[in-house]
């Protein structure tokens, strides 16, 4: 009876077994009978070792033992001859009494193998292993091996098994393009490591090196769910480099001396290391917005713009009669050792600069925005009345909301005066402080700006955090040379910038509030633009109010346009700056025509068949309404103007007055703007005075809304029609008064003239509008225009003009401003002879 490896040997011929279990049998590999393996042609699988991993499953080991119960091998080479058809062979020396293999030489015939296990031995070389390209399992580990270039060949290695060598360059592995699983665990690699370019990898071991970083190339991303770096020398690990890694199922950092992720962290895993990167990534991305507009108002040449660059420039002098603009001039202010709470921010307003002319007034009222810090510049040369004192502190704070103002008496190097603060500051609180300056000797400049900064500072919308992607869409924005830009254009910056498409809109809408941006999202002519420099478009304002043309007519075709916009910015671009127009209220398109109005610009008086005194009926038969303002912003009138222009009758129109046509009823609208109360009277005649009474008020109502005009500033009045009143002395009743005694159960008042008159005659034809009519012209006006055609059909609206309208709507997707309007002609005809 020979050994137990003979007796095994040879039983395995005999019984052509595939599977030969020499493990545990005492051997060298040296013994004489091992010749016999030569014979094994049947053997697929051969082990010589105590235990081995059969497969790796599930990044687990599961460890098989041999059957066999003699004393372990303890191999010092490979046996000389091995079966020939091997596919499997495992030479594994034991943890504990690592074997002394050195050569791998006896492989070379191995044309069909394709697992080696041949770790804890003494390889210092891989070469023989170029030989056999079959191979798909190597294990190596626990040997001596400096290089790994042979297995450059090995293009089918699926499972790699190298730790515990001494590798320190991984480079023969890129191109084995089969790889799933890589062991270097305990070896020499070093610094910054880029993973091998192999394609499949899907599970990596690299713990125990002296890793610093590791860089993982595209091509491996998609697929790697196994990560092992502990006890590596990483310091930091970028949320950016996980997200590289969409794969990733399991990540390991320990033992490593990480700076930027706490040990707590660590042990909640992937998911874990995750979120606490997210959060801290958000908190460092972001910051306070630390941005507000600084607006100087007040009439011409008060040193409007030599307060601004006195505050904002540091190396500000006086020059006497520098040349004043025209419109806007928007200026960015870095304010100087700005702090808040004692911590230092970086604030930047944005100041804007007004021209005075008077006759560009009519603008302001787009430009005056809450949320901004406000300058009301006067020089005590011009008194308080000269200086619209009233004027510009009102309508401040009716548009702005109550924002801050700051009064500055300007040049006080020429002359100073005194003024009645604390009656200023009683009729309008929101006055933060007064201050008298000198640009020319440099009097309080200081001071103002202290003043100026901790309004800014205290603005409680600049306290906004903003993710910095943001900003970086903002920078993009005002590095652009150019006036404007798509929304298209405009989102995709965005969407570089990382910004959902709900944000970018979003975000257009706050810099358009900051005024960093003009864009007019709710209107569908205007909506396609982004105006990146404000100015540009107040430019063109200007430029067509003010050009000749329209300063002698009030009007303009759109091919004059050409020469009042000539420059070369607005080419292309009349159509977008007329929309603006129409939309600021500042010009309408004359219905049916090619000629375009600017009512602020029309002559004062009246076209004759109006002046003419024998054109209104007596005015016993006519409907009178009328509002007293005691404060009147400008352009309420042109504005109203616009808004009503396609009823206007035949072209009569002035500055301060029109007549309207709708069916049998006419109205004549008058501005009356020369006594303290200020007057706006309608007279209307016909068969359905009160509709189109109705109409009228309806845009008064708008614009009264949109000013902020309430009831301390404004009086709905109803003229006395008794004949006193009509022929000389004219008393008024108060709309709301008269409404209040018809309630209180009185039904006649008296006039001044002593005329006693019945209320509800007085009332007659005034009514208020039903509910469901307002709501239809809120929902044209806040361009809603499906919701518009919804809720008419609800209310059961529906006619032939209307299904045209709505036909329009859907195929051509209209709403541009005369669509909008002729939709607010069909309403007013869907609520004519309805009552309130
Ligand atoms: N003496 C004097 N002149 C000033 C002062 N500030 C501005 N000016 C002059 O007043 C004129 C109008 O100034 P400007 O800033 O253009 O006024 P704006 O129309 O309100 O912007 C210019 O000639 C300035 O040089 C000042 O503090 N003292
Ligand atoms: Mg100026």
């Amino acid at each position: 009876m020979g050994t137990l490896a003979e007796q095994l040997i040879l039983e395995s011929i005999e019984l052509k077994k595939p599977v030969l279990d020499l493990g545990n049998c005492g051997l060298r590999g040296t013994e004489p009978e091992l010749k016999l393996l030569a014979k094994c042609i049947d053997v697929r699988v051969l082990n010589f070792s105590s235990n081995w991993v059969n497969d790796v499953v599930e990044e687990r080991f599961p460890l098989v033992f041999s059957s066999n119960t003699q004393a372990p091998n303890h191999l010092t080479q490979l046996p000389a001859y091995l079966p020939p058809c091997l596919h499997t062979l495992i030479a594994q020396g034991n943890s504990e009494a690592p074997w002394s293999i050195k050569s791998l030489q006896p492989l070379l015939p191995l044309q069909m193998l394709k697992h080696l296990d041949i770790g804890h031995n003494q390889l210092m070389s891989l070469k023989a292993l170029e030989n056999l390209p079959k191979l798909t399992y190597l294990l190596a580990s626990h040997n001596q091996i400096t290089e790994i270039e042979p297995i450059a060949a090995l293009t089918q290695l699926e499972e790699l098994f190298l730790d515990t060598n001494q590798i320190d360059n991984v480079e023969a592995l890129t191109g084995l393009h089969q790889l799933k699983r890589l062991s270097l665990m305990n070896n020499r690699i070093a610094q910054v490591f880029a993973l091998p370019k192999c394609r499949r990898l899907r599970t990596i071991w690299l713990s125990y090196n002296q890793i610093t970083e590791v860089i993982i190339p595209k091509s491996i991303t998609e697929q790697l769910t196994y990560l092992d770096l502990r006890f590596n020398q990483i310091e930091q690990v970028s949320l950016p480099w996980l997200e590289a890694l969409p794969a990733l199922e399991t990540l390991n950092l320990g033992g490593n001396m990480l700076n930027n992720i706490p040990a707590e962290i660590l042990k909640q895993g992937l998911e874990g290391i995750k979120n606490y990167l997210v959060s801290v990534n958000k908190k460092t991305k972001r910051r306070e917005l630390n941005e507000a507009k600084l607006i100087f108002v007040g009439v011409g040449e008060v040193g409007k713009t030599e307060l601004t660059e006195a505050l904002s420039q540091p190396n500000y002098e006086f020059r006497e009669g520098r040349k004043s603009t025209k419109g806007i001039q928007i200026k960015h202010w870095k304010l100087p050792n700005a702090k808040r709470e004692d911590k230092a921010v970086n604030f930047v307003a944005n100041i804007w600069d007004f021209a005075g002319q008077e006759i560009n007034y009519g603008t302001h009222q787009f430009f005056l925005t809450k949320n901004s810090v406000y300058v009301f510049v006067w020089d005590a040369r011009k008194d308080e009345a000269q200086s619209k004192f009233n004027y510009w502190l009102h309508i401040v704070t009716l548009l702005s909301d109550k924002a801050p103002i700051i009064v500055v008496q300007n040049k006080i190097d020429e002359y100073h005066t005194d003024i009645n603060r604390q009656n200023w500051r009683k009729a309008f609180p929101n006055i933060i402080d007064f201050v008298k300056t000198s640009c020319k000797t440099g009097e309080s400049i200081e001071a103002l700006r202290q003043v100026v900064v901790n309004e800014l500072l205290k603005l409680p919308n600049t306290h906004e955090i903003w993710n910095k992607d943001r900003f970086a869409v903002r920078e993009t924005l005002e590095n652009r040379p150019d006036d404007y830009m798509g929304h298209k254009d405009y989102m995709r910056v965005c969407q570089e910038q990382g910004l959902s498409r709900e944000d970018a809109r979003f975000l257009a809408q706050q810099l358009h509030d900051i005024g960093v941006i003009l864009h007019f999202k709710d209107a569908p002519a205007l909506k396609d633009t982004v105006v990146l420099k404000p100015e540009w478009a107040t430019k063109a304002a200007y430029q067509l109010l003010d050009h000749p043309l329209i300063l002698e007519q009030g009007k303009f075709t759109h091919e004059q346009l050409d020469e009042v916009w000539n420059e070369a910015c607005f080419d292309d671009k009349h159509h977008f700056l007329l929309g603006i127009m129409e939309r600021f209220e500042l010009v309408f398109r004359l219905n049916n025509t090619d000629e375009y109005i600017v009512p602020e610009r029309l002559p004062v008086s009246a076209p004759a068949p109006v002046a003419r005194p024998d054109n209104t009926p007596p005015l016993s038969n006519v409907l009178r309404f009328e509002y007293h303002y005691e404060f009147m912003p400008k352009g309420i009138f042109s504005r109203f103007i616009c808004r009503i222009h396609y009823l206007i009758k035949a072209q009569l129109f002035w500055k301060n007055g029109v007549v309207l046509k709708a069916d049998q009823s006419q109205a004549l609208i008058t501005l009356n703007d020369v006594p303290a109360i200020k007057t706006i009277q309608i007279a209307i005649w016909g068969n359905q005075t009160s509709e189109l009474l109705s109409s009228v008020r309806q845009h008064f109502d708008y614009l009264h809304r949109q000013l902020h005009l309430g009831k301390d500033l404004l009086h709905e009045k109803i003229p006395c029609p008794c004949e006193v009143c009509t022929t000389g002395k004219t008393d008024n009743f108060d709309y709301q008064h008269l409404q209040n005694c018809l309630q209180d159960g009185d039904t006649h008042i008296r006039c001044r003239n002593r005329t006693r008159m019945a209320i509800a005659d007085l009332l007659h034809g005034i009514t208020n509008q039903p509910a469901s009519l307002k709501r239809l012209l809120h929902l044209i006006d806040t361009d809603q225009i499906s919701e518009f055609f919804a809720a008419a059909d609800q209310l059961g609206k529906q006619d032939r003009d209307l299904n045209v309208l709505r036909n329009k709507f859907m195929h051509e997707g209209m709403s541009d401003y005369q669509y909008t309007e002729q939709l607010k002609v069909w309403v007013s005809r869907a609520y004519r002879g309805t009552r309130g």
